[in-house]
């Protein structure tokens, strides 16, 4: 029997044999951190007290917290590229683009793997690359030479035919039609692995903007075969030697098959607040729009920017409507600015801002109150905008643009368009000139620490027995940006966690960080796919600072239950899915033999206050269980360092 792409990559990194838990120990070659998440890992990277990154190579970007209103996080940036140059990683500086689109254009390989502390990891996918994303500690234990322990996923192979026939629809609209066929959580547990007649005619961006979105349908990873068009993308940027050829066999199996018709897509859109409430566009004709964004790391390529410049040339936006543009890259803006697109886009009345996450994680560009937001973006979330009860909506970034002019919902299909051709021959791009390679000598460098960063706070081991309170109790689908808000008040938070536990729940519930520390910590009790969304392990960490001993939910979603097991949080699921129905807040349970049941994978039995008893079971894969019970990945590590 042949292989896929998938099994072929991981033939290939095989560190060990793995378990019976099947989980499969991989060897990285790649290892990417955004400044968001990024301090924590280097901190943590720090704590488990190697001199340098053992990793082939390591990239830190700075992208997410580029607003600079006091000094907090400029220092986080100063810190990221002291230790970058200390321990052997390459910088980069704020306002050289976004990590996804950064390091595709400038590090992803075919047939290697990297990790990556962001969800949107997975982006590399379009290059041939097996890119994952997970919590920061597993970003640091990665760069501590460690093995990456991937449960083995499934894979579902995506068949795509014919082709994007109708002008306005792009490969966003192919993304926007898994999730409204498959949901947030149909991707749980996949690999999504894409091939068909249709992939020659998908250029390199537009195989990246799938396998970004691929985030949204929480899949573990999603990857493109590497083939003549990986090679041509390679070759603009003076990389054709890292090119090869990797494509599934004839006679590959997969768990799963799924076919999407390119030529039958129309413009979509996904309603507020969640990726997956897609609708044609064209439902919504009439909606008045107050604001459109287009970029992030899911459309900012140079191409996709291009179109939108050629689409609003000498034409204005709506006088009522803000038009915001986060270019992916520095290149990007600069190929923009030598074709005449740079200026077609500000005449038209674009605020075209740094090369950053910006409006997509409320780094500014928040909507108006009540506004409504048409973003080209991955997620939609309540609040994430920084305007709690503006509406967002994602959309392809040529139908964005056409609303921005039109200042309403319309039907694309009823307009024209017709850009000109890409240039056939692309001026080489190369090695972005700002990205710093790591010193080769790097004694003695100096880390330079402000006053804002402080220690990451260390969990005691999961004791045998205890008794805790429900501290809240929350429906399905609960969000890491629910969890613990990003925004521009939050963000400059990321590396000081005493600060940031202040916010645990701050939307939901803001009394809950006070109420969490009167009572020395409890629990969380959460519905179906708790904690989707974004790789941000401080969702795990702030509740462990405030002493949350475990979460109860139906189910849990794939980085955040990583996250929780490596900050010594006890992740549980219902036997019973009827006893979540049960449970209040303010209900004390009652935990005995926790450590021997973990141990023996069995079922725990918990009394809730003298009612009854409900069967809890521990989501924790064999290999994890001694990292859960020493109260987390850094303990366990330094415990295993100091052994060696
Ligand atoms: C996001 O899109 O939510 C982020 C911000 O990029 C996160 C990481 C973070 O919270 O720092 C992600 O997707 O992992
Ligand atoms: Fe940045 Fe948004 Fe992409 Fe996250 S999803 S990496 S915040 S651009």
């Amino acid at each position: 029997m042949g292989l896929n792409v998938f099994q072929k990559i991981v033939a290939a990194h095989r560190a060990g044999s793995g378990n019976a838990a099947g989980v499969v120990p991989l060897k990285v070659d790649q290892v990417l951190t955004q400044d968001a998440t990024g301090t924590m890992v280097y901190l943590q990277f720090e704590a488990i007290g190697l001199k340098r990154i053992k990793v082939p190579l390591a990239v830190s970007y700075v992208d997410h917290n580029t607003l600079q209103v006091d000094s907090r996080n400029p220092d986080d940036h100063r810190y990221l590229q002291t230790a970058a140059a200390r321990f052997g990683a390459w910088f980069s500086p704020a306002g050289n683009g976004i990590c996804h689109q950064l390091h595709l254009e400038n590090f992803a390989r075919p047939a290697q793997i990297l990790l990556g502390s962001d969800s949107h990891t997975p982006t590399c996918g379009g290059m041939g690359m097996l890119a994952i994303g997970c919590g920061g500690l597993d970003i640091a234990a990665a760069m501590a030479g460690f093995p990456y322990e991937l449960p083995r996923p499934r894979v579902r192979r995506i068949r795509l035919k014919g082709r994007l026939r109708k002008p306005w629809v792009t490969a966003m609209d192919v993304s926007l039609e898994l999730l409204r066929r498959l949901t947030v959580r149909g991707g749980v547990g996949w690999v999504l692995e894409y091939d068909g007649p249709a992939l020659s005619r998908l250029s390199l961006t537009e195989r990246a903007t799938i396998c970004n979105l691929g985030a949204e349908l929480g899949a573990t990873s999603s990857l493109f075969p590497s083939d003549l068009v990986t090679r041509e993308f390679l070759k603009a940027r003076g990389r054709e030697k890292e090119w090869r050829e990797l494509t599934a066999d004839r006679d590959a199996a997969y768990d799963e098959e799924l076919e999407v018709d390119l030529g039958r897509l129309e413009p979509l859109t996904a309603q507020p607040f969640s990726p997956d409430n897609v609708v044609p566009l064209k439902d919504l004709e009439g909606l008045r729009v107050d604001q459109v964004c287009i970029g992030s790391c899911s459309n900012s390529s140079y191409e996709v920017l291009r179109a939108v410049a050629q689409l609003v040339k000498g034409k204005a936006v709506a006088p009522h409507l803000n038009l915001l543009i986060n270019p992916g890259s520095r290149q990007v803006v600069g190929s923009l600015a030598a074709d005449g697109s740079l200026p077609s886009l500000i005449s038209a009345g674009a605020r075209v801002l740094e090369a950053s996450c910006g409006p997509c994680i409320g780094m500014g560009g928040a909507p108006p109150y009540d506004g409504v937001s048409f973003r080209s973006y991955n997620r939609n979330f309540k609040g994430r905008s920084g305007t709690p009860n503006a509406r967002v909506f994602l959309v392809n970034p040529l139908a964005g643009a056409l609303l921005a002019l039109e200042g309403q919902v319309v039907d694309p299909l009823r307009y024209p368009l017709r850009l000109p051709a890409p240039p056939r021959s692309r001026t080489t791009m190369g090695r972005e000139p700002l990205l710093q390679a790591p010193p080769r000598k790097a004694a003695g460098l100096e880390i330079i620490r402000g006053p804002n960063i402080k220690p990451i706070p260390r969990k005691k081991p999961v004791p045998e027995d205890f008794q805790a309170e429900v501290l809240i109790r929350l429906g399905d689908h609960v969000t890491t940006d629910d969890i613990l808000p990003g925004g521009s008040e939050v963000l400059p938070f990321r590396s000081n966690i005493p600060a940031i536990s202040h916010y645990t729940f701050s939307r939901l519930d803001p009394t809950f960080a006070e109420r969490a520390r009167q009572a020395g910590g409890g629990l969380i009790a959460g519905g179906e796919n708790y904690g989707q969304g974004s790789s941000r392990e401080h969702a795990a960490l702030a509740p462990m600072f405030l002493g949350i001993q475990a979460v109860l939910a139906k189910s849990f979603a794939r980085i955040h239950l990583n996250n929780l097991i490596n900050y010594g949080i006890l992740p549980l699921t219902f036997e019973d899915p009827e006893d979540y129905q049960g449970l209040k807040q303010g209900d004390r349970l009652t935990f005995q033999g926790v450590r021997k049941s973990i141990k023996k994978a069995a079922i725990l039995k918990v009394r809730i206050g003298d009612r009854e008893t409900i069967r809890l079971r521990p989501q924790v894969t064999a290999n994890k269980v001694e990292v859960l019970l020493a109260g987390g990945l850094l303990p366990y590590l330094r415990k295993r360092i100091n052994n060696q």
